[in-house]
């Protein structure tokens, strides 16, 4: 199974994609997601200039070895950049493997743990009262999970609150948007968001929320505090968490359970965090980092604490993600939820996938592999365009989390 190729792609379909192709000798090829929303050309030039001559006359078969090799073969370790590049080799080489194997990816990895994957929506409202409707819809498609985020009063535009009638905010400026943050506007309008939810809905719905790491521990603790009767599902990133030890202080005032970690790309963002059962769910995702072969050691290592997955699955994550996710959620035994964010049809277009979703719940399909293609003829008419995320400001200018 000797690599002959590898090659980068990036790609437009109304935003952008990195995506990696490893052909081997026997003509089976995988595909792996290199996507890091915002800093694209970076992970794909990484890959381009120093993994893909490393790969070329490897044995593709021997995916943990290469693992070992670009990580621990590289003077420098870790951080957002490398771990994406290792991922997008480490799940090109599982879907070879799967492939070689005619099997789909959740049979190599054990099997069925479950029948079917539990999916969150979201729900955006400018105000509360269009937040309703936005909570109904997803109801009426069967979501039983769905992520709260309002407009705050007094705020002009709040994070993951779009436009009605546009899912997601896209990074779509090609210089970063400012938006502004005020922490005490927030927290005074949050009660009554959550309160109008419960009331319209009943507490049959599980509710999570993202607060996007705009808070400091102490407020994170308020705001738990605040929430907690009306039973949240989760909150999601209430403080930045390079200071794993700072969520001792939330967890030690809230019963809320916290989920974090989207954002982290080593099992060392989390250790902390999950030996000393200060969160509840990891978020952390297979495209961000390392791939499957470090995701599994993050799971087994939270299995050990009552830490449950819940993976990132925006829409920035490319359905090559999307599709090893439903993979490794249906394997995984510290399943929790699975984040849905639906790709828009010119994006499954380009990457052809297997998956589907039915009811609230999502199937990774039987294919062999992962069940995601790539169609390169369709990629190249969609080619890069620069696209940044927002950044926050508070309301005397001070630069503040996003
Ligand atoms: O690239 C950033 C997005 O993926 C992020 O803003 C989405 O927070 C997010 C979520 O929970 O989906
Ligand atoms: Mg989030």
């Amino acid at each position: 199974m000797k690599i002959v190729s590898a090659k980068v792609f990036v790609c437009s379909p109304s935003r952008n994609f990195v995506t990696l192709k490893i052909e081997t000798e026997e003509g089976i090829y995988g595909i792996g997601d290199a996507t890091l929303n915002g800093r694209e050309l970076a992970v794909a030039s990484y890959l381009e200039e120093h993994v893909v001559p490393l790969l070329i006359g490897k044995d593709a078969s021997r995916i943990e070895d290469i693992w070992q090799y670009l990580y621990r073969g590289v003077y420098w370790r870790r951080g957002s950049i490398t771990m994406t590049a290792i991922a997008a080799v480490d799940v090109a080489l599982w879907d070879i493997k799967a492939k070689q194997a005619n099997m789909p990816l959740y049979q190599l990895l054990g099997g069925k743990s479950r029948d079917s994957v539990r999916v969150y929506a979201h729900a955006n409202g400018t105000n509360i009262d269009h937040l309703i409707d936005e909570v109904r819809q997803a109801q009426q498609l069967g979501y039983s999970a769905i992520r709260i985020q309002s407009g705050i009063p007094g705020i002009k535009k709040t994070y993951g609150v779009t436009e009605k009638g546009i899912k997601y905010e896209p990074a779509n400026a090609s210089l970063p948007e400012e938006q502004v943050w005020s922490t005490t506007k927030y927290i005074n309008h949050i009660e009554n968001v959550f309160a109008a939810i419960r009331e319209e809905f009943g507490y049959d719905l599980d509710l999570l929320h993202d607060v996007h790491h705009r808070l400091t521990p102490n407020e994170a603790a308020q705001v738990g505090k605040i929430l907690e009767k009306y039973r949240p599902f989760w909150l999601e990133d209430m403080v930045p968490a390079e200071n794993q030890d700072s969520f001792r202080l939330i967890r030690s005032r809230t019963t809320a359970p916290l989920a974090v970690g989207e954002v982290f790309n080593s099992i060392w963002d989390c250790k902390t965090l999950i030996e000393n059962q200060l969160i509840d769910y990891i978020r952390t995702t297979i495209v961000h980092a390392g791939g499957i072969t470090h995701l599994r050691r993050i799971a087994d290592l939270a299995s050990l604490y009552h830490v449950r997955t819940g993976f990132h699955g925006a829409t920035d994550l490319s359905p090559i993600t999307m599709g090893c996710a439903l993979h490794f959620d249906t394997w995984v035994p510290n399943f929790g939820i699975q984040e849905h964010m639906p790709h828009e049809a010119i994006v499954n277009d380009v990457f052809p996938n297997d998956y589907h979703f039915d009811n609230g719940y999502m199937h990774c399909g039987e294919t062999a592999g992962h069940g995601v293609d790539f169609n390169e003829q369709l990629a190249a008419q969609y080619p890069y365009k620069p696209a940044y995320l927002p950044v926050n400001r508070l309301e005397d200018g001070t630069l503040w989390n996003w």
